[in-house]
């Protein structure tokens, strides 16, 4: 089969070159993957990136049982690209919220006798949100639910909150470890380059700090997850030095458990002249990624950004995962305008969305350990399904 795609004769040496080094297991350079951006036409690089994706994880597609807490969209900062996020001075708008500890408690309370696996807590930056408050509501979590895995803010909070405490990146990072923080998402990334990161995300911590962190925590032999906001006023030449910083410092850690591209959604915020990219541009960029990160075991479709039927379709272009069941507890991306307005789906949904495309649906923790396989599984909805077709014919 790969055999096939080396073998159309329309292919150009350096994409023929570029194949053959993928098929061989062979890292591409940033020259090659830039070229790749630059000149690769959907369906080769759909072929190279599945091929890719076949070798590293079968026909397995990984989604988790997860809620969200979002403790404010309040925000120190202002992003060019957030839609979701408030200035303090706007604190009586209607869309903006800041939840005590009290009331995000409530939250994971909510979820007591549900099968979920996973927090994910990511939300604006406030001085009263400090290093003590985190602390103090990591462990009240684990210590209501230990079994819950807390997979919590990114370097923008914690480059404040440190600072903020004046504690050092190490000092901060096993404290936040040691009161229950078990992972990191992989947001605050948006695009290291520094121009470009000056004119999206000024004043936040830069794409040197997010990438230290990130190392520090991976000596603390814990997990995160990378992304990187494209399709906005970047190039393919800043994703590539973003794709390569981050597969430098997977190389020396080990640390990075999935990465997810993030597409620039652009209602309501301030780049919303600046249109949307295509499918076709997201699939690519699946792809590249998928092809480029040779040392990362997992590249994620994060459905309710790009909506259910691209997350499907990215199952052919290098995604092997597509998140989680979500349960509509997240406003980043309905705010910027997702197909998604409110994100949830039922275990049964999700497994669906994956057996359409002929993948093999597993449900995994936050650490990539399968809980279950369910290829087979037949629920209660398909029962139904299955029964309607099967009623008999009154002649
Ligand atoms: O850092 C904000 C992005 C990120 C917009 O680790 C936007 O499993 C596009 O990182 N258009 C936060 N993107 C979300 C995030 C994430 C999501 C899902 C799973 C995981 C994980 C991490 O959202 C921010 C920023 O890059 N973002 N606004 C927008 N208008
Ligand atoms: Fe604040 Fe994060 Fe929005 Fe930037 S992206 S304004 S840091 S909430």
């Amino acid at each position: 089969m790969p055999q096939l795609l080396i073998d159309r004769p329309e292919l150009s040496s350096e994409m023929r070159s570029i194949a053959e080094k993928v098929y061989a297991g062979q890292r591409i350079t940033p020259e090659e993957g830039l070229h790749l951006y630059e000149e690769g036409e959907l369906s080769f690089l759909g072929s190279l990136a599945n091929f890719v994706r076949e070798k590293k994880n079968g026909d397995n597609t990984y989604f988790n049982k997860n809620f969200h807490i979002e403790p404010t969209n309040l925000c120190v900062y202002d992003c060019k690209f957030c839609s979701y996020s408030r200035l303090i001075k706007q604190r009586n708008d209607p869309n903006s919220w800041a939840y005590s500890m009290e009331e995000m408690m409530d939250i994971v309370r909510n979820y007591d006798g549900q099968p979920v696996t996973e927090v994910h807590i990511v939300g604006g930056v406030l001085p009263q949100y400090d290093l003590e408050f985190y602390t103090t509501l990591f462990r009240q979590i684990k210590s209501h639910r230990p079994g819950l895995h807390v997979k919590a803010l990114t370097p923008v909070e914690y480059h404040y909150i440190f600072k903020k405490a004046k504690v050092s990146y190490e000092e901060g990072m096993r404290m936040i470890m040691e009161s229950g923080c078990d992972s990191l998402p992989g947001g605050g990334a948006e695009i290291f380059d520094p121009e470009i990161r000056e004119q999206i995300a000024a004043d936040k911590c830069t794409g040197e700090q997010w990438l230290q962190l990130h190392e520090i925590w991976h000596k603390l032999g814990k997990r995160s997850n990378a992304t990187m906001l494209y399709g906005h006023i970047e190039s393919y030449h800043h994703r590539i030095d973003h794709l390569q910083q981050l597969r430098t410092l997977q190389d020396k850690t080990g640390g990075f458990q999935t990465f997810i591209p993030l597409k620039f959604r652009n209602q309501d915020n301030q780049m919303s002249h600046i249109p949307e990219q295509s499918v076709i541009e997201d699939l690519r960029n699946y792809a590249v990624s998928r092809i480029f990160l040779d040392n990362f075991d997992h590249v994620k479709a994060y459905w309710p950004m790009i909506g259910r039927t691209v997350a499907q379709l990215s199952l052919s272009f290098g995604v092997d995962d597509i998140d989680g069941t979500i349960d509509d507890t997240t406003k980043i991306y309905s705010m910027a305008g997702s197909e998604e307005q409110n994100p949830a789906l039922t275990t049964a949904e999700l497994v669906d969305l994956i057996r359409k495309v002929g993948r093999r649906p597993i449900e995994r923790d936050t650490l990539y350990n399968v809980l279950e396989d369910y290829t087979e599984v037949e629920f209660e909805s398909d029962k139904a399904f299955r029964g309607y077709f099967e009623l008999p014919v009154v002649s």
